[in-house]
């Protein structure tokens, strides 16, 4: 599903991935490897489960569109120190499967991407990024920063994560679920906005219907020089389901708000 008219990022079908045709690639973000090690280092047993639906996702993300590059758009891992076990084995081994299939795999940091060099070097064909990604129409930040140095380049539409964008969703009689989305829109400066889901099914995501735009984890969104967050639409995404798009989040998310 295409996000906008006039350019040609898309959805593929339910999954949290996004294609850019006009760039061969593909792009992902917030992956948090290692997070089932950091929560049982904190007394939270989780079983680990993330690293296999991870690969299953980018796997099929490939297959479907064949592209060329994968964009990761910060957070492959998750603890802010220095590697743990966990992260270290499941970051080698999801390039190495990944690399049998992409030609190029870009990584742009993110907040949590701390030493993360010191793993990727050895590999080739994995470039690694710390500021932010300029490529045909678009521009990659993670989004933990304002960026604005992007904003000034000749990109027609910034792409960036870190939110974990999701939709709360009610229905009459109090269910609620919640359903990761991908949010966009214009700005107000002239550039598009993509807020890419988190590719991590376990680090749960902000409910940006249900939230006012001063509390988003972005600077670049709470910032309303740069956006009106009701300004933006949503696609919901669902695996199993597949993709739904919603309006503008000013025309309905105030009756989800009682
Ligand atoms: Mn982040």
């Amino acid at each position: 599903m295409k996000l906008f008219e006039t350019l040609d990022i898309k959805t593929i079908n339910g999954l949290p991935i996004l294609y850019i045709p006009s760039i061969n690639a593909i792009t992902v973000a917030d992956l948090h490897l290692g997070y089932e090690e950091a929560l049982a280092n904190k007394g939270i047993f989780y079983p680990k489960s993330q690293f296999n639906i991870i690969m299953k996702l980018l796997v099929e993300g490939f297959e479907k569109t064949n592209t060329d590059i994968l964009i990761i758009n910060g957070d492959l891992k998750h603890e802010f120190g220095r590697f743990s076990f966990q992260e270290r084995k499941e970051i080698e081994t999801l390039l190495k499967e990944l690399l049998t299939r992409f030609k190029k795999i870009i990584i742009v940091r993110g907040n949590h991407d701390n030493y993360l060099i010191n793993i990727i070097r050895k590999f080739e064909n994995v470039e690694f990024i710390s500021s932010y990604l300029t490529i045909g129409k678009y521009g990659f930040a993670h989004g933990h920063e304002l960026s604005l140095d992007l904003f000034s380049t000749k990109v027609e539409c910034i792409v960036i994560a870190h939110e974990h964008p999701a939709l709360g969703l009610k229905d009459d009689v109090y269910v609620k679920i919640k359903v990761p989305a991908v949010l966009f829109g214009e700005t107000k400066v002239g550039k598009k906005i993509v807020v890419q889901p988190a590719l991590s099914p376990i680090v749960l995501g902000v409910e940006v219907n249900m939230q006012p735009q001063s509390e988003f984890l972005s600077p670049i969104l709470r910032d309303k020089k740069i956006v009106d967050i009701g300004n933006l639409e949503a696609i919901a995404l669902d695996i199993e389901a597949g993709a739904f798009r919603f309006p503008k989040l000013k025309k309905w998310q105030k009756i989800l708000q009682y």
